[in-house]
């Protein structure tokens, strides 16, 4: 009966992990990172959105492990916001978006920025591959507004 019990055991800490994931980053799971440490902050980017539905730098590479603070500033003369997440995730949070416009939304992974303004999103990419992000203002997905974080495998 030693593997039951040890099957079980590991079930149980997988159960465990996923709750923890879950309740520490809201809405999403950590297919993406986690919400970064300020003071642990290895790089500044500084993104630009604009009305044109572009972020400028669209394409971001960065190392596994490394908590980014994504400086993002508002060019434009309408409400945008930068949103990171899995391709799943952006697709269905802005079909929510587009159902409900108004609806408020405000998570660790990402800033919503009226006109003119700038803030902050640091987050610590712990998984190499792909983070998608996007504005999920509607029409502006659509329109392509969206870009990615390329992580790179530590230790290359
Ligand atoms: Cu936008």
């Amino acid at each position: 009966m030693k593997h039951a019990f040890l099957a079980t055991s590991a079930f149980a800490t997988l159960l465990a992990v996923v709750a923890t994931g879950a309740s520490a980053s809201g809405t999403h799971n950590d297919a993406i990172g986690k919400p970064g440490v300020a003071a642990k902050a290895t790089r500044t980017i500084e993104v630009d959105m604009t009305d044109g539905m572009r972020f400028t730098p669209a394409d971001i590479s960065v190392k596994q492990g490394e908590t980014v603070r994504f400086v993002v500033r508002n060019s434009g003369k309408l409400k945008h916001e930068l949103v990171l997440g899995t391709a799943q995730e952006l697709k269905s949070h802005y079909a929510a978006m587009m159902k409900n416009p108004e609806m408020e939304h405000a998570e660790p992974n990402m800033v919503t920025l009226a006109p003119g303004k700038t803030g902050e999103v640091v987050w610590q990419f712990t998984k190499a591959g792909k983070v998608d992000f996007g504005c999920l203002q509607p029409g502006h997905y659509d329109a392509g507004m969206k870009g990615a974080v390329n992580v790179a495998q530590a230790g290359r």
